[in-house]
């Protein structure tokens, strides 16, 4: 059977809008004039509003389009694909130590001498990252890979722990009660700086080292062995991605990490640490700006009367005082009608969310939908009014935020296509049409605004950004810099000056929710590969002689016992859906787990087959665990 031909997505130039059921081009003004329509029906019932804000796009862009939604249209309604992949961390984390930041430098992980990569492949989805990660490893540390799959990072680990698919909180506990029963705790941190250690050590007792390996697939040795380096480490780094975080109890599986660092004491100090690594250029920056439905920008809790009063006396707005509906939320909404407008800019949810089918009914049922985009996205097919815009990477002037906190500036290296406009200019020309005569000249003027209502941003002028290349939040003040790890006060002699302490969780298992039956007895995990990004909308979502496409990746032993060669197409079904894909033969997995990606859904969509299944806490899908049935194709 032959692939699907594709020819790559091309640039929009022209604003499109739907006429009769059907998108044709239109003025600028026509288009804008028509959005901003739809938006001003939800101005007596905002509530009905929804934001997708790109996680791709300036952190510039991301205040002024969680601006637009709270001060122009009066909802908290605003989110990314932040909820795609680690708003189950920033819970975690703020849950333990009140900030969702990851807590160290790049510098602190090259100076570390254990390193754990939970979940994480590394090496093709964080290079620069893991360029650090080596450096540390010619320097003599260890490397720790927990994976199921040899991937290309845990082939670089002193250790890989393949454990099954979702057993990480039994695995994590295991190595808990080893580091309690070895007398390994740093007991001068537990009593200093955490609470709730008894009935957490109570609570791991069952996690043997043998009873973990019978749950999690790992030898006990190689669990113990991992206890043990971790909790003697002097500079021990724990850093996890969507292994751990997309999976129906990531915030679970996420604080049961958080424990083993409070364990040890490896957080607060110089080269220790914790650090979700986040996926796209400008996740981290998109929150830390306010696209998140319950806090403002640096940070700041929606709920604090006198927070939102700052933010209502300087964009003269009404911020409604409760937490705005999440992206996952807002989903459910639209079905549920009460949802009816959305404004998405710089997204694909069409073939970005679990189990897709779901995701274009939803999308199908409301009023108004405005897509504002580089491409014509399967996401922008649907809207009512698609705009092109011009803010690509490299195409903009503004700063981004990394994984590290790290804000550094970027230039505009290219001109954009002629047509398309700037992201920014486009929300001004919105908000504009619905009474607010919003008007930022420069990326540096909406910096500026920033800067004077979050105070962790405070200190960062464009200039002083450009002298240090980039500037770590929080930076209080401009003539100071803050230590480059967090929450160094956990280790404070003075308890006022050490705070909250953190708090140990204790964490119940809960396996995968797409049960394994005889109808369904493959475990599928999907994720990246090094060549292709997410959708595929900007690396082109089609094969190439560069870029094999979509395959099944399953062991050799299973092909064998399924009757198929490498590149024989097979039937892929789950309890959504089925599709149609060839099998690579990969010799990372062990039989009974396949592994595929999300990078080419115009040839063969991954998330037909996915479970929608979600964290209650962050609203994550578990991506990472569907159970599906193989069938060979009759030739
Ligand atoms: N080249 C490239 N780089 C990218 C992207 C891209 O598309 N392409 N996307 C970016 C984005 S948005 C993100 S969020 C990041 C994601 O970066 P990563 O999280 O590193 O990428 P994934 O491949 O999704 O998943 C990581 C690993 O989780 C493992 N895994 C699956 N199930 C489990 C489990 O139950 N437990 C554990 N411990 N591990 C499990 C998988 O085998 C996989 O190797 O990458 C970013 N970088
Ligand atoms: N099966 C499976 N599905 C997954 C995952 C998985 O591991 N497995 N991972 C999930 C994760 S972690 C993520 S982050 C999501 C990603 O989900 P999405 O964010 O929906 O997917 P992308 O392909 O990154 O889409 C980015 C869009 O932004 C547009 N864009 C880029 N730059 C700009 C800009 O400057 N301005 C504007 N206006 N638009 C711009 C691009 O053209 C593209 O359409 O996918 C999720 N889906
Ligand atoms: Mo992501």
């Amino acid at each position: 059977m032959k692939r699907k031909e594709k020819t790559p997505y091309v640039r929009l130039t022209e604003p499109l809008v739907r006429d009769s059921g059907v998108l044709r081009p239109a003025t600028w003004d026509e288009a804008l004039d028509r959005a901003a329509e739809g938006f001003r029906k939800t101005l007596d019932n905002p509530e009905t509003f929804g934001m997708f804000s790109c996680a791709r796009a300036t952190n510039e862009m991301n205040y002024v389009a969680q601006k637009f939604t709270r001060s122009v249209i009066g909802t908290n309604n605003v989110d990314s694909c932040n909820r795609t992949c680690h708003a189950p961390s920033v819970a975690g984390l703020a849950k333990v130590f009140d900030s969702g930041g990851g807590t160290s430098s790049y510098q602190e992980i090259e100076d570390a001498d254990v390193i754990v990569l939970w979940g994480s492949n590394a090496r093709e989805a964080h290079p620069i990252f893991f360029q650090h990660v080596l450096k540390a490893v010619h320097k003599g540390a260890k490397l720790f890979v927990v994976d199921p799959r040899q991937t290309s990072t845990a082939k670089w680990g002193h250790r890989w722990l393949r454990l099954n698919v979702g057993t990480d909180i039994p695995l994590a506990h295991a190595i808990a009660r080893e580091i309690i029963h070895a007398g390994l705790t740093n007991t001068g941190f537990i009593e200093r700086a955490t609470e709730g250690y008894a009935e957490f050590a109570a609570s791991v007792e069952p996690w043997t080292l043998e009873a973990a390996e019978q749950e999690t697939g790992v030898p006990a040795e190689l669990i113990r062995e991992l206890a043990h380096a971790y909790a003697r480490a002097d500079r021990g780094q724990l850093s996890w991605t969507l292994g751990i975080t997309e999976h129906h109890n990531g915030t679970d599986n996420v604080l049961s990490l958080i424990n083993l660092s409070l364990l040890a004491g490896q957080v607060g100090r110089y080269g220790a640490g914790l650090n979700p690594l986040r996926g796209q250029n400008n996740v981290q920056g998109g929150g830390d700006m306010g696209a998140i439905p319950d806090r403002l920008p640096g940070f700041q809790n929606i709920l604090d009367a006198g927070v939102r009063a700052k933010f209502d006396a300087a964009w003269g707005s009404h911020i409604p005082p409760h937490k705005g509906l999440n992206l996952t939320q807002m989903l459910d909404a639209m079905e549920r009608g009460a949802l009816t407008c959305v404004y998405i800019i710089g997204e694909n949810p069409v073939q970005s969310e679990a189990d897709c089918e779901h995701t274009i009914k939803r999308l199908s049922n409301i009023d108004h939908l405005v897509v504002q985009d580089i491409f014509l996205t399967k996401t922008a097919q649907l809207a009512d009014v698609v705009l092109p815009a011009s803010a690509a990477w490299c195409e903009s002037d503004g700063t981004f935020t990394n994984s590290e906190r790290r804000v550094q500036r970027v230039r505009k290296a290219l001109e954009p296509p002629e047509g398309a406009r700037d992201d920014i200019q486009l929300l001004c020309e919105l908000a504009r049409r619905l009474g607010h005569d919003w008007h930022y000249d420069s990326g540096e003027q909406v910096w500026d605004e920033l800067r004077t209502l979050s105070p962790m941003h405070a200190g960062m002028s464009y200039r002083r950004l450009e002298e240090l290349g980039g500037i770590q939040w929080p930076c209080y003040h401009e003539d100071r810099l803050e230590p480059t790890f967090l929450h160094g006060r956990l280790w404070e002699e003075d308890p006022v000056k050490r705070g909250r302490p953190a708090p140990f969780s204790v964490i119940e298992h809960s396996p995968p929710v797409d049960l394994l039956s005889e109808e369904f007895p493959i475990r599928l995990t999907t994720g990246r590969r090094l060549d292709s990004y997410n959708t595929g909308v900007q690396s082109g979502g089609f094969s190439s002689p560069l870029r094999k496409g979509e395959t099944l990746d399953l062991c050799e032993q299973d092909a064998v016992a399924l009757g198929v060669r490498e590149d024989e197409m097979v039937q892929i079904s789950s309890r959504r859906g089925a599709i149609v894909a060839p099998v690579r033969i990969d010799e990372g997995l062990r039989p009974g787990l396949a592994f595929m990606t999300l990078h080419f859904p115009d040839e063969i969509d991954v998330n037909v087959i996915t479970i929608e299944a979600t964290c209650p806490v962050a609203g994550t899908a578990e991506y990472k665990a569907a159970a599906i049935r193989v069938d060979k194709l009759p030739v």
